[in-house]
C-alpha cells in the first residue's frame, strides 16, 4: 500500500520514496539499526527487496565511496558499509531469490563468475550470482581474486555459456583485458559468451576489450545473459 502524507509546503510525498530517502541516508551515516528498521518499514509496504538494493542501498554506496575518495571517509568506514550491506542482504536475499524466478527465460544457461585477480570487492558481484541463479541458471562462483589460470580452467573445465567478471578498480579492471587475450591465445575466447561489470568499468570498456556485454546492475546482469545466451526474455 502506498500512503502520501502532507509536507510542509503542503505538497505530497510517497511514503516509499521518503523512505528511500531515509534509508540512504542511514546507510551512508552507517546507522545499522536505522537501516535494518528502514529495510523491515518498506518491506512490510510491499516494496520489493531487488528494487531496495538496487535503489538506496547501491546509491549509499557510491556515496560512501565518493566520501572516501574525498577524505572524509577511511577504510573502516568502507569496511562497516559492507557489513551493514551483508546484514541486510541476510534478510533480502532470499525474498530477492523469490522475486528473480522466472527471469532467466526459456534456457537454463551456465555462467561462471569471479572478481578478476588483486580485487576483494564481492558485493556486486554476489548479488548478480544470486539474481542469475534464482533466475534459473547455473552459476558457478569463483570468489574474488581470481586469476586468469584459474577463468580458464573452469571455462575448460565447466565449458559455461557465459563468463562474468566483476572489477571495482580501475588497476584490476584492466585484469579483465588479460584474461580476454588469455582465453583467445589458447584458442577458448570463441567458445564462450564474456560479460563484465563493476564500478570500475564501462560500456565503453567492455567494447573496448573485446567484451560481448556489459550490464550496469544485476538485473540488467541477468537480462543481458538471457539475450546473449539465447535464452528468451
Ligand atoms: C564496500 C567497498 C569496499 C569494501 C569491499 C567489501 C566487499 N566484501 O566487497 C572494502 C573495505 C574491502 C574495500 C576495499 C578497497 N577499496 Co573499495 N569500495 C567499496 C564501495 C564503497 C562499495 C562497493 C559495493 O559493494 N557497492 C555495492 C554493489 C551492490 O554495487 P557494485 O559493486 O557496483 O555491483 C553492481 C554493478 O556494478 C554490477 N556488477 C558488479 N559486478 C558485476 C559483474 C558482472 C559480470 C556484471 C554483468 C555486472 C556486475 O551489478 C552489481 C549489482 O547491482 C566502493 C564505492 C563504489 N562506487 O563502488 C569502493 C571503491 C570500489 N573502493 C575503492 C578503493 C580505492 C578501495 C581500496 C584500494 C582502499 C584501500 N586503500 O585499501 C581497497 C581495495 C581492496 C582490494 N584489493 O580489492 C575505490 C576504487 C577507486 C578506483 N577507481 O580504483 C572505490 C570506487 C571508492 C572510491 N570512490 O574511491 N572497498
Amino acid at each position: 500500500m502506498i500512503k502520501v502524507f502532507p509536507t510542509r509546503c503542503g505538497a505530497v510525498v510517497l511514503d516509499r520514496d521518503r523512505l528511500f530517502e531515509k534509508l540512504r541516508g542511514c546507510m551512508v551515516d552507517l546507522d545499522r539499526e536505522c537501516v535494518l528498521e528502514t529495510i523491515d518499514k518498506l518491506l512490510g509496504m510491499g516494496v520489493k527487496a531487488t528494487e531496495i538494493v538496487l535503489g538506496p542501498m547501491s546509491k549509499a554506496m557510491e556515496e560512501i565511496g565518493r566520501l572516501y575518495e574525498e577524505g572524509e571517509y577511511f577504510i573502516a568506514e568502507l569496511i562497516e558499509a559492507a557489513e551493514i550491506f551483508k546484514e541486510a542482504m541476510k534478510k533480502l536475499e532470499p525474498l530477492i531469490r523469490e522475486e528473480s524466478r522466472g527471469l532467466g527465460g526459456g534456457r537454463r544457461l551456465r555462467i561462471v563468475i569471479g572478481t578478476v585477480k588483486g580485487d576483494i570487492h564481492d558485493i556486486g558481484k554476489t548479488l548478480v550470482a544470486v539474481m542469475l541463479q534464482a533466475a534459473g541458471h547455473e552459476v558457478i562462483d569463483l570468489g574474488v581474486d581470481v586469476d586468469a589460470e584459474k577463468f580458464i580452467e573452469a571455462v575448460e573445465k565447466y565449458k559455461p555459456d557465459v563468463l562474468g567478471m566483476s572489477a571495482l578498480l580501475t588497476t584490476t579492471s584492466r585484469y579483465m583485458k588479460r584474461v580476454i587475450e588469455e582465453l583467445d591465445r589458447r584458442g577458448l575466447r570463441s567458445r564462450v559468451k564474456i560479460v563484465i561489470g563493476g564500478a570500475a568499468t564501462t560500456r565503453e570498456y567492455a567494447e573496448r576489450i573485446g567484451a560481448d556485454g556489459w550490464a550496469s546492475n544485476a538485473i540488467e546482469a541477468v537480462k543481458l545473459v538471457n539475450k546473449l545466451g539465447g535464452s528468451g526474455k
